[in-house]
């Protein structure tokens, strides 16, 4: 059945020099391609591959793609577009698809632009030729004009020629690889949940398009297939409803705009938080940093705002005008816009710098968000009602801020009464450890370095910031001695460079109420002092599970698995003891598992793991989820024994 395509030998053997220098470019450094060779760079081969299916179906030749994890972590994607072309390409005298497979940055060049929009302008847009040199094996499939094609490779290189293997009954592209351990040696395992955030995201993005992900791995088979019609629309719907958000008006409102060859659209709805979330995509291409598309979102809501507002008398003649703030308030929104020739910017990337799209999306957001309040009285009135209370609050929270301020210069800054503070005085060299209870407060002042370590004992109910605005949070008796001991202020003018303590941990038993404690804190931080997540000064400690002795041998765990492992190990004899707490644990235990820098465990907080806790907010107040364990295992590549 297999079959030579008829290409003169010798224009093949060219073709393999170009081909060998460029594989030999990608695996010398594969991060210069894909960002990393750890768990980022990993999942990025997917997406790489589902990206040229996704182009076949914005082509309109395309609407069912399936990712397939199969054991030994061997990725298959298919889909049911044209399949890629197979006809010999006169300058190379190779069939194309092996020049997509081969060639670098050859991806989706040939055959013309008939895609409309290049999706793969992102941050690492390299193609196929990329997985493939950095995949200890890749097959490529194709199913064209009745016939099936394959053709394997290895770390790049062509087993052999493009061969016929049967007929086809329809039309399509399989591609199945195996990333290379020797590329990839952190890991080369995927995770499900990572690769079904990004797909559900590429499916909201392209609607109409179906997504399946199928994870074939464990005993069972987990799937996932998702298609939406509303597209981002369908996002911002599927956001509140994950967040468990109460909405303020029952439809997203969808804005669409396109101006040459740029096209915007916006999603948008409002819920009774207090928080933002602003998506914005270029090109299909996340952008975290923004750039010109947000800030034309941006200035059009807050102009729209204030003008209309004032039309329809919901500001006063006296009122100040809203700002960005104010009306972004329990906003949830995403902006996705498609160009030609889409510019990223900044280190990493991240942000569109085209500024045609500035104008663009802010004259279509404000002219057509302009048309749907005039058309919608209901839901102009329920978004100025939630914006003006929030520009209530900031002036509640100026006051707050100002009698705090009057009331501390009076008492010159004080620390809080119940702080332990250390002898150093140089925050690069100290550390603060907020304890939960004050029994465990006091086995940490008597345990600690007390040179380097203070502790802030709290005690009494935790305020739900989740619940409440910064007015709130000034004077509240639990959180305030935070902020003082801290001594880098709140919200907008928080200032890092005050920061007395350079590692500041979150110390809570590791059950389900420290689990609240740690994530009610983080959110905390979250909300309203993120720089200090930001810089990579919170932490979490971590007092272990289990105490395991076999004679003068001890040894912690700090999970049920792991003290399974560490007492095989030990062998018979051991003795197992369960801490119930951090109260239970006498001061020198306490110090020699979590406090002492030589052996202890700590987890670093990362923005993302923040973010998690912002989210699992809701979820959490029904005792559902433990986070923490969800941080420390995510974190596992961070949990650093700290030296
Ligand atoms: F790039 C790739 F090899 F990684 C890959 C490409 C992987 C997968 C899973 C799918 C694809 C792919 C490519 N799916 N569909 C296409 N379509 C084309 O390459 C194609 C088909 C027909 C024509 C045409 O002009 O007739 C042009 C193109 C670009």
């Amino acid at each position: 059945m297999a079959e030579q395509t008829n290409r003169p030998q010798h224009e093949y053997d060219g073709s393999q020099i170009q081909v060998l220098e460029g594989l030999e470019a990608v695996r010398k450094r594969p991060g210069m391609y894909i960002g990393s060779t750890g768990p980022r760079g990993l999942h990025h081969l997917v997406y790489e591959i589902v990206d040229n299916s996704i182009d076949e179906a914005l082509a309109g030749f395309c609407d069912h793609i399936e990712v397939n994890i199969k054991p030994g972590n061997i990725i298959q994607v298919t889909d049911n577009g044209r399949g890629i072309p197979v006809d010999i390409q006169p300058k190379l005298g190779i069939p194309a698809v092996t020049v997509v497979f081969t060639i670098l940055h050859a991806g989706g060049k040939f055959g013309g632009e008939n895609s409309g929009y290049k999706v793969a302008g992102g941050l690492h847009g390299v193609g196929a030729s990329v997985v493939n040199a950095l995949s200890e094996w890749l097959e490529v499939r194709v199913r064209r004009d009745g016939v099936e094609y394959r053709q394997s490779f290895k770390r790049g290189i062509a087993d052999g020629p493009l061969e016929k293997v049967g007929p086809a009954a329809s039309t399509g592209t399989t591609v199945t690889f195996k990333p290379d351990p020797e590329m990839f040696t952190e890991s080369t395992e995927y995770d499900y949940d990572i690769l079904l955030t990004r797909l559900r995201e590429e499916s909201f993005l392209n609607a109409g398009v179906r997504i399946t992900l199928t994870d074939e791995r464990g005993e069972e088979v987990v799937r996932e297939s998702m298609c939406y019609e509303g597209g981002i629309s369908s996002f911002v719907e599927y956001l509140n409803r994950k967040r468990d958000m109460t909405v303020l008006h029952p439809q997203v409102i969808h804005l669409k705009g396109q101006q040459g060859d740029i096209m915007a659209e916006v999603a948008l709805q409002y819920n009774d938080s207090f928080n933002e979330l602003l998506l914005s995509f270029a090109n299909n291409v996340n952008t975290p940093d923004g750039g010109t598309h947000e800030e034309g979102f941006k200035t059009a809501l807050t102009r729209v705002m204030n003008d209309f507002g004032r039309e329809k008398g919901y500001i006063k003649e006296k009122d100040d005008n809203l700002t960005g703030n104010d009306v972004r308030e329990g906003l949830i929104c995403v902006i996705s816009v498609k160009l030609t020739e889409a510019q990223f910017e900044g280190q990493t990337k991240a942000k569109l710098g085209n500024t045609e799209v500035r104008s663009l999306v802010s004259g279509m957001v404000y002219e057509k968000l302009k048309e749907f309040l005039e058309e919608n009285p209901g839901v102009a009135k329920a978004i100025f009602e939630k914006a003006t209370q929030a520009a209530r609050a900031r002036e509640a929270a100026r006051k707050a801020r100002d009698l705090v301020r009057r009331k501390s210069a009076l008492e010159t800054s004080r620390m809080p009464g119940k702080l332990a503070d250390c002898r150093e005085k140089d925050p690069s060299k100290t550390e603060i450890f907020i304890v939960e209870g004050d029994s465990a407060g006091g086995s940490a002042k008597m345990g600690r370095d007390s040179n380097i370590q203070a502790i802030l004992p709290l005690w009494g109910k935790m305020l739900n910031v989740e619940k409440a605005r910064l007015d709130k949070v000034y004077g509240n008796e639990k959180l305030m001695p935070v902020v003082t001991a801290l001594g880098c202020g709140l919200g907008e003018e928080f200032d890092v460079s005050k920061l007395r303590y350079h590692k500041v941990f979150i110390m809570a038993d590791a059950d389900v109420d420290g689990s609240h404690i740690c994530t009610l804190m983080l959110t905390f931080f979250f909300r309203f002092m993120r720089p200090l997540i930001e810089g990579g000064y919170v932490y979490i400690a971590q007092p272990p599970l289990f105490k395991l002795a076999r004679g003068k041998d001890v040894r912690y765990a700090y999970s049920e698995q792991e003290m399974s492992r560490i007492s095989a190990e030990m062998g018979q004899g051991v003795k197992v003891n369960r801490y119930k707490g951090l109260g239970e644990m006498n001061p020198e235990q306490l110090w020699e598992t979590t406090m002492n820098p030589d052996n202890r465990v700590i987890v670093q907080i990362s923005i993302e793991d923040a973010e998690k806790a912002d989210e699992a907010f809701t979820i959490l107040m029904g005792d559902k989820v433990e986070p923490r364990r969800e941080f420390i295992e995510r974190n596992a590549q961070y949990a650093t024994l700290d030296v």
